[in-house]
This record gives structure tokens, sequence and C-alpha cells, in this order.
């Protein structure tokens, strides 16, 4: 591919993992100190749910300001707007409030997510960690402010919660698994999304609906949920958390064997649960 880096040319995952967690940390403070400040609503964007805030914002242009530092040749991407393309083979995929609504909302499930990614075209059945936007993270953290919690991994690093290892859940039987999931911002989305929910809560222990992608996968990784499936995230929902929650041993899927996670469908867990949560969705979309 034009432009790729030769893999000597690539910083070792385990420095990013560590600028990863300093900037996830560092600007999550903040945000934690400008909502105890009060916030509003600065605009919306693909509904009147789906808002962004003054926090939002400035949350971004710290973190871009961060890397621009630490790693000037890198890329990054932001979901409030950040797009440079980069020369190293790099890209920083960045969401600096994940769980926008609950940050609003002033409830505690709400993180920065950072994660370092290299384009990665491989096939579903490569199993090489990709997602279905062309990349793969092979650093990333995830830290949440209200509860202090830092999420950190690198590939084939493990995965770490304030520094301390972490797993996933041995379940492996959905009738007992408790399933994370989310529903998207607009009325269509959702209805569809509720009536595919209506069909699994009579397969399994229960459905959490944390409002935080980041921090759902986060929660795969420490056994916390059992399993997870959303519909429709977007790359910076997911980045960070899907390393996470691959290194700490899940399984991260997509709509189908022939598909990536991501957009349609990321599901998250452990062997085999995540195929087992991948065909309850697969038939409650199909019942309609
Ligand atoms: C959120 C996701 C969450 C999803 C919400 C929203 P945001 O991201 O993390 O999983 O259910 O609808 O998309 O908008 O707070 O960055």
């Amino acid at each position: 591919m034009p432009g790729a880096p030769t893999p000597a040319l690539l910083p070792y995952p385990s420095d990013l993992a560590e600028i990863a967690g300093l900037l996830a940390r560092r600007v999550g403070e903040r945000i934690r100190s400008l909502r105890d400040a009060g916030v509003d609503v600065a605009a919306t964007k693909s509904s009147h749910t789906d808002v962004v805030t003054a926090a939002d914002r400035e949350a971004e242009r710290m973190l871009v300001a961060g890397l621009l530092e630490l790693r000037p040749d890198d890329g990054i991407l932001g979901e409030e707007g950040a797009d440079t393309p980069g020369t190293s083979g790099v890209t920083w995929v960045i969401d600096p409030i994940d769980g926008t609504v609950n940050y609003l909302y002033q409830l505690p499930a709400y993180a920065v997510s950072v994660a370092a990614t290299v384009a990665d075209a491989s096939a579903p059945a490569a199993g090489s960690g990709n997602t279905h936007d062309g990349r793969r993270a092979i650093a990333g953290a995830v830290y949440a402010p209200v509860t202090d919690e830092l999420y950190v991994a690198w590939e084939g690093g493990g995965a770490t919660l304030n520094g301390a290892p972490i797993s996933v859940s041995p379940e492996d039987d959905l009738s007992r698994a408790l399933v994370g999931t989310g529903f998207g911002y607009t009325v269509e989305r959702r209805t569809e999304q509720a009536n595919v929910a209506r069909h699994l809560i009579p397969q399994i222990r229960d459905l959490r609906r944390m409002g935080s992608a980041s921090i759902d996968l986060c929660m795969i990784a420490a056994g916390r949920l059992d399993a997870y499936y959303e519909r429709g995230l977007q790359p910076w929902d997911y980045a960070a958390g899907v390393l996470i929650a691959r290194e700490a041993g899940a399984e991260v899927l997509g709509r189908d064997a022939a598909s990536l996670p991501g957009e349609p469908m990321l599901i998250a867990g452990p062997r085999p649960l995540a195929g087992a949560l991948r065909a309850a969705v697969a038939q409650a979309y199909a019942a309609g």
C-alpha cells in the first residue's frame, strides 16, 4: 500500500499505550471538572437527541494538542471533527466523551476513549482484530473519570484496569448471560433495536444499557458483563474498547462469519458465548 510504513518504523505498541493512558486520564479529569462546573448542549448532530457539548469540543482539542505534541506525524480521527491523515502509518481514533448523554445528565457512565490504529484490510477469517472501518487498534486506553478507572491494552500485551490484569467472564451459557447493548439516536433505529431486545430478553439473564460503548467493551474485558452487542457504532466508540476486550480474552465479531465487527454490528464476549449471542441476534432480526 503506497505510503504504508515498514513494520520496523512503527513504534512499540506499549509506548503508544502509555501515551493513550496519559492523555485519556488528563482529558478525563478535565471533563469531570467541566461537568461539575455545569454543562449545556452546544449543538445536535444526527437527531435532536444526538447532542454535543462545549466539553466534547474542548476535550477533543486537548486530545489533538497532546497527540500533535507527542506524535506529530500520526493521523487523527475524532468524533467531533478532527481528521488529519498523518504520514507515520499510525492513526489515533478518539472519542473525547463517549457517553455524552450520560455526561449531560450527570450519570457516571462516560469515558475518554483513545486508540492508536494501523490500516488493516484483513478478511474476517484471518481474525487479525481489524474492524469494519479498515483499521486495527494496536494500543488503546479508556478512562472513566467518575469511577477513576483506566483501562489500557496494547497488541499482545494483555489488558489492565488501573494496572491490574483483567479477563473476560467464564460464562458460556446464554441463559445465564448478563448482556450489554445500546440504542441509536433515531426513532427508526431505536424501534428496530427495541424489537430485537424483546426477542433476546427471554433467552438471557438480563440486559444492561450503559450508554457508552467503550465502557460496555471494558466491562466485557473485566468480566462485569458476560456479552455485548450493538448496531450502529462509530469507529471512535469502539476502537480502543475492542482491543481492550480482545486482549482480555474476548472474541469480537461482526454480524456474521463473513463480516468484520463495527458497522452494522459489533458483538463481544468470551468463546463460545459471543457466537451464541451472534446467532440469537441474527434470529431476532430475522423474526422482525
Ligand atoms: C454512544 C455510544 C453508545 C450508544 C449511544 C451513543 P456517544 O456514543 O457509546 O454505545 O448506545 O447511542 O452512540 O454518542 O455518547 O459518543
